[in-house]
């Protein structure tokens, strides 16, 4: 395809009717928003809302996209000038539209240097973030800076040459206090519980190490509101470029495929100017709280559970894995029975319907996300999409026969990806070669297995682990994904009385 054919502002004028272009004039746009973590999710999602946004008019802030991990943005989005097709997909249906929000973009991999020039400068107010769960370098079970990790121990020793979010944030605050002193909001668009709080700790641990005035200016001028995100949206593959190219008549290296549904639900806790979401979808709250839990402990959840489930029922793509009958009732039921018990009252939203909502999402066959994609970091997940839960109902003395399921499901993910078991696939998780390393040592001793894994308290808060019940499902969940017939094991429970599977006793820890 020639040059001219790629998508460029000049191919703008010259695009199929049926591809909807940017309704404002780009020329116009400033920077005034940043977002680290530029893929496919904050294509999709906050960059489209900005986009909206700027159809309205509203203030001409563009976006500056900054990658400080792979991949680089200069080679796809930059020569393209920010521009990329967002293809709705449902189905059979296809809606395409040009995002024009982007302003530029920024490479960072290599030093932090030019994601420190963007964040420190005047015109930025607002500082959005899709860095993924492990890139709070937080413990997962505490929610606390973890200052084993290589690239904080780094950080602590170099703050002026950061590499990891917290620390390059942590400096860029500092270069603001220093030079101009403008307010900013950092906003966190990861699925982590209280995201914004998570994001404040972390930072603020590296600004009280600083031993300047940053604490403080931090305390007066920073804000970090969290915010629940939503809309599926997985890794563009070839296929997508080329529906694209076929569909369209043009090339575009930086497409994106999303589901219609989408939400955003952001804390109405600023510091500086704010970009008006509200005005295009978006809700702001006094707290995010209930929409928080409902989101990843439902929808996340089922992803959760239908990847892992998935994978070992030999499925490739959530969409395939929920159209297997045992799988959708065994999510169904997990999710009406055990999950929604858990859950906060939520302004506006029944919980059952949404469950239905968002199994219904699943089913959508053109949006292909593959299971070992939504398996990646599965021990930066689970915690809030399903120990969290388990935690709760075991407090109230509830049954946790269907949680504990996936939670056995990605032990017996990242086991089946050890030497001792045939390296069935492979994983990317940060306890991967930890868990793989456990998995060796103890074999198919499922007693042995869950006891090692369940030590790792980074995951596992030591109470949890400690408790009788959860212990014994865990151990019963692992013998039968383990076994040759994972998916008769999803059938026995399924047909319940779940509590009968267990083989000992319950003991106390
Ligand atoms: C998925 C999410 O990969 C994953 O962890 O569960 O990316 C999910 O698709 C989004 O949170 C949907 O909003």
């Amino acid at each position: 395809m020639s040059a001219a054919r790629s998508l460029r502002p000049a191919l703008l004028d010259h695009l199929p009717s049926e591809v909807r272009k940017p309704a404002y004039d780009r020329a116009a746009l400033k920077p005034g928003i940043a977002h680290i973590g530029v893929g496919a999710f904050h294509r999709c999602h906050q960059a489209e809302y900005t986009d909206d946004l700027l159809a309205k008019n509203f203030d001409h802030w563009g976006l500056v996209g900054i990658n400080i991990r792979p991949p680089l943005l200069g080679q796809t989005l930059g020569q393209q000038d920010g521009l990329y097709t967002r293809l709705i997909r449902h189905n059979d249906e296809v809606e395409a539209r040009v995002i024009g929000s982007i302003v530029r973009v920024v490479d960072s991999q290599e030093s932090a240097a030019p994601a420190l020039e963007v964040l420190s400068s005047p015109d930025i107010e607002m500082v959005t973030m899709t860095v993924t769960e492990k890139g709070y370098c937080h413990i997962p079970s505490s929610g606390a800076l973890d200052l084993d990790h290589p690239d904080i121990v780094h950080d602590l020793a170099n703050p002026e040459a950061p590499r990891s979010v917290p620390s390059i944030l942590a400096r860029a605050l500092e270069l603001r206090m220093a030079s101009h002193g403008r307010p900013v909001t950092l906003l966190s668009c990861d699925n982590i519980p209280t995201n914004g709080t998570i994001l404040g700790n972390v930072v603020r641990a590296f600004a009280e190490r600083r031993g300047n005035r940053l604490a403080d200016w931090i305390a007066a001028n920073v804000a970090f509101p969290s915010a629940m995100v939503d809309r599926i949206a997985p890794a563009t593959t070839e296929a997508d470029i080329d529906t694209v190219e076929k569909r369209f008549g043009y090339r575009d290296g930086a497409v994106v495929v999303g589901e219609r549904f989408r939400q955003w639900v952001i804390e109405d806790r600023f510091a500086g100017r704010v970009p008006r979401w509200d005005r295009v979808g978006a809700t702001f709250v006094d707290d995010v709280t209930p929409f928080e839990l409902l989101k990843m402990r439902v929808l996340n959840g089922a992803q959760t559970t239908l990847c892992y489930l998935g994978v070992l029922g030999g499925f490739e793509h959530s969409f395939e894995a929920i159209a297997d009958p045992s799988l959708a009732t065994f999510v169904r039921r997990m999710l009406m029975e055990e999950t929604l018990p858990t859950l906060m009252p939520v302004p506006g939203i029944s919980p059952a319907a949404y469950v239905e909502q968002s199994l219904s999402r699943l089913t959508n066959t053109a949006i292909r996300h593959r299971n070992h994609q939504i398996a990646t970091d599965g021990s930066q997940k689970i915690v809030q999409r399903l120990l969290n839960p388990i935690r709760d109902r075991l407090a109230k003395g509830k049954s946790i026969a269907l949680l504990s399921v996936p939670v056995a499901g990605w032990m017996a993910y990242l086991v089946k990806a050890s030497a001792r078991f045939g390296r069935t696939w492979q994983v990317s998780d940060p306890f991967a070669e930890k868990i793989a390393a456990l998995a060796d040592r103890a074999g198919l001793d499922s007693k042995a297995l869950a006891d090692a894994i369940l030590a790792i308290d980074a995951i596992f808060d030591p109470a949890l682990a400690a408790n009788a019940t959860f212990r014994a499902h865990v151990i019963a969940g692992l013998d039968g994904l383990l076994s040759n017939d994972p998916m008769g094991f999803v059938r026995q429970v399924c047909a319940g009385p779940t509590d009968a599977r267990l083989k000992q006793p319950a003991r106390s820890a």
